[in-house]
C-alpha cells in the first residue's frame, strides 16, 4: 500500500532554489522575485491518480497524471519546456522522471514525519523541498 501525501502544504525551508532555476535558464530577473516565494503546494491523490498544483503570489503551476503513466508536460509559465513525464512509486518516494532537452531531470516526494520533501533535478542539478519546507540541494 503506497503513503498518502494528499493536503496542503506551506513551504518553510527553500535551500538552493535560485540554482535549480539557473540550470532552467530563468532569467536573473524572474529568479530574485521567485527566489522570495513562499510557495504552497496543494496535492489531490486519489489511487492512482494525482493533481499537483504550486500555488505562488507570481503565478500557479499544475500538473495532472496517473502512476506509470507517460504523459506530455509543458512546464507552462516555469521554463516552458515539453518534457515527456512519469511518475512511479519507488518504496515510499514518489519519483517523476520529466525526460526532454534537460539531462536527469525530474522531482521526488516523500514523508518524513508530519513534512513533505521535494528534490527537484533540473540538468543534472538538484533541488529539495519540505513539508512545509523548500529546501534546495544542488
Ligand atoms: C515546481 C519552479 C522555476 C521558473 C516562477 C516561479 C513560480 C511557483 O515541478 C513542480 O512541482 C511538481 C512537484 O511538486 C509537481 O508539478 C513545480 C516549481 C518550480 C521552477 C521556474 C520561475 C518562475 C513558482 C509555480
Amino acid at each position: 500500500m503506497s503513503v498518502n501525501i494528499s493536503g496542503t502544504w506551506d513551504m518553510v525551508i527553500n535551500v538552493n532554489f535560485d540554482a535549480y532555476m539557473v540550470s532552467l535558464g530563468i532569467d536573473f530577473a524572474t529568479r530574485k522575485v521567485a527566489g522570495l516565494l513562499k510557495t504552497q503546494k496543494v496535492i489531490e491523490q486519489d489511487g492512482q491518480f494525482f493533481t499537483m498544483t504550486t500555488v505562488s503570489a507570481l503565478r500557479n503551476y499544475k500538473s495532472s497524471f496517473k502512476i506509470g503513466e507517460e504523459f506530455e508536460e509543458v512546464t507552462k509559465g516555469l521554463d516552458n519546456r515539453k518534457c515527456q513525464s512519469q511518475v512511479n512509486w519507488i518504496g515510499d518516494k514518489l519519483v517523476c522522471v520529466q525526460k526532454g532537452e534537460k539531462r536527469d531531470r525530474g522531482w521526488t516526494h516523500w514523508l518524513e514525519g508530519d513534512e513533505l520533501y521535494l528534490v527537484l533535478r533540473g540538468g543534472g542539478d538538484r533541488g529539495r523541498w519540505g513539508g512545509a519546507h523548500q529546501l534546495c540541494i544542488i
